[in-house]
Formats: C-alpha cells, sequence, structure tokens
C-alpha cells in the first residue's frame, strides 16, 4: 500500500489527507527547552532541589549541564521530529559570560543573545517564561509574597522577561508567548485566602504595566489545582487566572495546562468554553497521572481529544497557542521528548483526519446511533500510512526508525556526561 491506499479510503469519507498534512506542517509547536536538564536551567546550584510544588523523578544518566550539551541535544530532538518548532525558553536558562552574572530581575536582552543565534540559525520562533521557581528569593511566596521586598524582587523579574519577550519576537520575527505560572500557595489550610490572591492580581498588573506589543508579545496566565508540597491552596486557582485574564483583555490570555485539574475535569472539553469569550488562548499539553501534572506525551485518548477540539475550534490558525510540557528524568531524555513532540503531531493529524462537517451534521440531526459508531470506525482507519508518508514528507524518520539514532547518541555523547 500503503499511503495511496490510505488515501483513497479517507477520500471515501470525506476527508482530504493531502489537505491535512499541508495544514499540520504549519501548525506551530513549542518545544520546551527544559525536558533536557530536569528544569534546572543555568542560573542556581544544580544540586539544589526544584520548588514551587514541580519535581523531577528517575536519575537517568546524560542530563544536559550546560548551554552547549542542551543545544546539542535539541539539535538532536530537531532531527527526529517533523512540523513547524517553535523553542521554549524559561529565564533561567540566560547565558552569563565571563562573570557577567545577573539576577533574575536584572536580566538582559544579552543574556539570551545566544539563543537568539540558536534560533535564528535553525529558523525557529521563541516563546519565554518567566522563572518564578528554583530560586533562594521565593519565600516560598514570589508574586503573592507578604513580603514587599521578595514580592517587588518577582515583579521585577516579570518586567525583565516582558522586555526579554519583546527582544525574541522582535530578533525573530515571531509571535513570543510570555507564560507566567507561579507555584505559590500552601501545603496546609491557610488563614487568609484573600491576601495571596490580592497581592498575586496587583503583581500582575505591574508587570503587565510594563510597555510591550501584544501582537506580538502575549502575556500567559497559567492557573494549577495543586503542586507537591502545595496540597491545600493554590493562589493562581482555575478561576483567579481566567478571571484574570477576563478582565484583562488585550493585555494578557488564559492557558490551561492539561495536568493541573481534578482527574475527571478535561481540558478538551474546556477549549470550546475558553474560545467562546476569549479570542486566543494558550496550552500546555501534557499527561497528568495521579499527583504528577507532568508525564511524557503520549498519542492517547486525551491528546486525540484536545487535538481535535483544536482543529474544530478552529485553533490551527494561531488563535490556540499550543506548547509543551512535561518532564521525564526516568528515560533517556531526548526520547521523552521526541516521544511527546510526535505523540501530539501524530493526535493533531488524526484530528485533521477526520470528516468533521459529517460527524457535526450526525451530532446536530441527532443521529447518536451513527455517530458513535462511525467516531469507532475512524480509530481503525489507516492513520498510520498518512502518518508515515508525512514524516517521510517533512525528511524525518517514521516510527521505528528514530530511537536506534537516539540510542547511538546516548552511547558517544550522553554516556559520556558525568
Ligand atoms: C508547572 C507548570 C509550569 C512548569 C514550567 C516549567 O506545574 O505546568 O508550566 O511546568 O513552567
Ligand atoms: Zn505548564
Amino acid at each position: 500500500m500503503s499511503y495511496l491506499e490510505a488515501k483513497e479510503k479517507y477520500s471515501n469519507l470525506g476527508v482530504d489527507t493531502e489537505n491535512a498534512m499541508e495544514i499540520l506542517k504549519n501548525i506551530p509547536i513549542s518545544l520546551h527547552c527544559w525536558q533536557g536538564d530536569d528544569v534546572r536551567g543555568f542560573d542556581t546550584d544544580p544540586d539544589k532541589p526544584l520548588t514551587g510544588g514541580i519535581q523531577t523523578t528517575g536519575n537517568y544518566p546524560g542530563r544536559a549541564r550546560t548551554f552547549e550539551e542542551l543545544t546539542s541535544d535539541i539539535d538532536t530532538v530537531l532531527g527526529l521530529i517533523p512540523g513547524k518548532v517553535k523553542l521554549n525558553l524559561h529565564a533561567s536558562y540566560a547565558i552569563f559570560e565571563k562573570g557577567d552574572f545577573a539576577d533574575r530581575d536584572r536580566l538582559e536582552t544579552r543574556h539570551f543573545k545566544k539563543w537568539v543565534d540558536f534560533c535564528k540559525e535553525r529558523g525557529l520562533g521563541c516563546d519565554f517564561n518567566p522563572t518564578f521557581f528554583s530560586h533562594p528569593k521565593c519565600d516560598p511566596l514570589t508574586l503573592s509574597s507578604p513580603n514587599e521586598k521578595t514580592r517587588k524582587f518577582w515583579i521585577d523579574h516579570g518586567k525583565a522577561c516582558i522586555r526579554i519577550s519583546s527582544y525574541l519576537a522582535n530578533e525573530l520575527n515571531c509571535e513570543c508567548i510570555m507564560n507566567i505560572w507561579t507555584g505559590d500557595g500552601f501545603k496546609d489550610i491557610p488563614a487568609d485566602r484573600m491576601g495571596p490572591r490580592q497581592r498575586y492580581r496587583e503583581s500582575l498588573d505591574e508587570i503587565l504595566s510594563e510597555t510591550y506589543d501584544f501582537s506580538k508579545v502575549k502575556p500567559c496566565v497559567e492557573s494549577k489545582v495543586f503542586g507537591i508540597g502545595v496540597e491545600a491552596y493554590t493562589v493562581g486557582s482555575a478561576e483567579f487566572a481566567l478571571g484574570y485574564s477576563a478582565a484583562n483583555r488585550g493585555k494578557c490570555i488564559p492557558l490551561m495546562d492539561n495536568g493541573h485539574y481534578h482527574p475527571t475535569e478535561l481540558v478538551s472539553d474546556k477549549i470550546s468554553s475558553l474560545l467562546t469569550f476569549f479570542p486566543e488562548i494558550a496550552l500546555h499539553i501534557t499527561r497528568g497521572v495521579r499527583w504528577d501534572s507532568d508525564h511524557v506525551v503520549l498519542f492517547d485518548d486525551e491528546t486525540r481529544e484536545i487535538a481535535r477540539e483544536i482543529v474544530r475550534c478552529g485553533g490551527v490558525d494561531g488563535k490556540v497557542k499550543i506548547a509543551l510540557d512535561y518532564f521525564d528524568a526516568s528515560i533517556n531524555r531526548i526520547s521523552a521528548w521526541v516521544t511527546g513532540y510526535r505523540s501530539l503531531q501524530k493526535a493533531l493529524l488524526f484530528a485533521l483526519l477526520q470528516p468533521n462537517n459529517t460527524l457535526q451534521s450526525l451530532q446536530n440531526t441527532g443521529d447518536f446511533t451513527t455517530l458513535m459508531v462511525l467516531q469507532e470506525d475512524l480509530r481503525s482507519a489507516p492513520f498510520g500510512d498518512v502518518w508515515e508518508e508525512y514524516c517521510i514528507r517533512q525528511n524525518k524518520p517514521a516510527d521505528g526508525m528514530w530511537l536506534p539514532k537516539i540510542k547511538k547518541y546516548e552511547e558517544t555523547v550522553l554516556s559520556k556526561r558525568g
């Protein structure tokens, strides 16, 4: 076969496989730099634990420790994933040359010049994130701290990050999504839930008072339900993040991370609700497993359903800003990275290969019997053949062909790291 037969089968269902592949290769997906080094960054002691309610578990050898190691790993990933990649950086990945250290409140665009060069050489856009965790100035609160000095430090960090995001957008001629997430919260029942939220709101107002062009820089506010060590109360809850972005239209947009909700709450069901009210939204695609919100993304039901919603809501034209967010230190990190990126590409291709008009009219005419049967049949349509064709056309390895390359890289490069 196989592609031509698959093409014909899909065509009989009213689906144009050529069109699907054409759309897919232009959907930007942000590749998070932090899978390569267990979210350590370059600006703090790598032996200090990750804070902010997030954790990497596992000690698989080969973690990247420098800009050179991390970019070498990213290049390996780029060779193995089809699609339109954007890079996603955290402020903690600033590069300090020859003693030019600056704390997070003093970061400047020059600390990201090497990253800009890296992106330019590869034709990548770049997204950005202030880093409100794993730092001695987390007390442990940041933007919601009652300590005015602490809060000011983190506000200044946020403002510096807005300037850096503008720099990235201008240099790379590509919209920069700047995501604000803090792990602020409490392990146990607080006495004052309102105070931290009011302070967080004021801090965000101050950060967003920095000048930026909203058509180029899109600040986002990411919510969370709980984190490890902050189980009882999260300042930036779902209602907080949504409320803030609704009240500040034209200045920021909401970001949903699908690992940040109660297990039976699904982000696939939330996308259309948000798009009813917000012209643009952002997503962190991840996989929640029990207490962990950051397992490697797989080609599973919810990833497919999120992708179907993105496609059906017209999100592929830029309305939905898509980023990946997971970190696993228990398996080969490059393989984790590639598995997640390819899984999301697969999910989007699967979504683009649905006869959405037919399915919609079955719903609208109340024919739920046919709707169920057809949706089930579509699961075993010859999707794999179209996926393989897409990989080949993108000059990227098909399934089964890329892991040996990573094993080779592990043997020649990763295993040599101390
Ligand atoms: C944490 C949030 C946040 C981080 C990254 C590193 O729960 O999802 O987005 O994972 O900023
Ligand atoms: Zn996230």
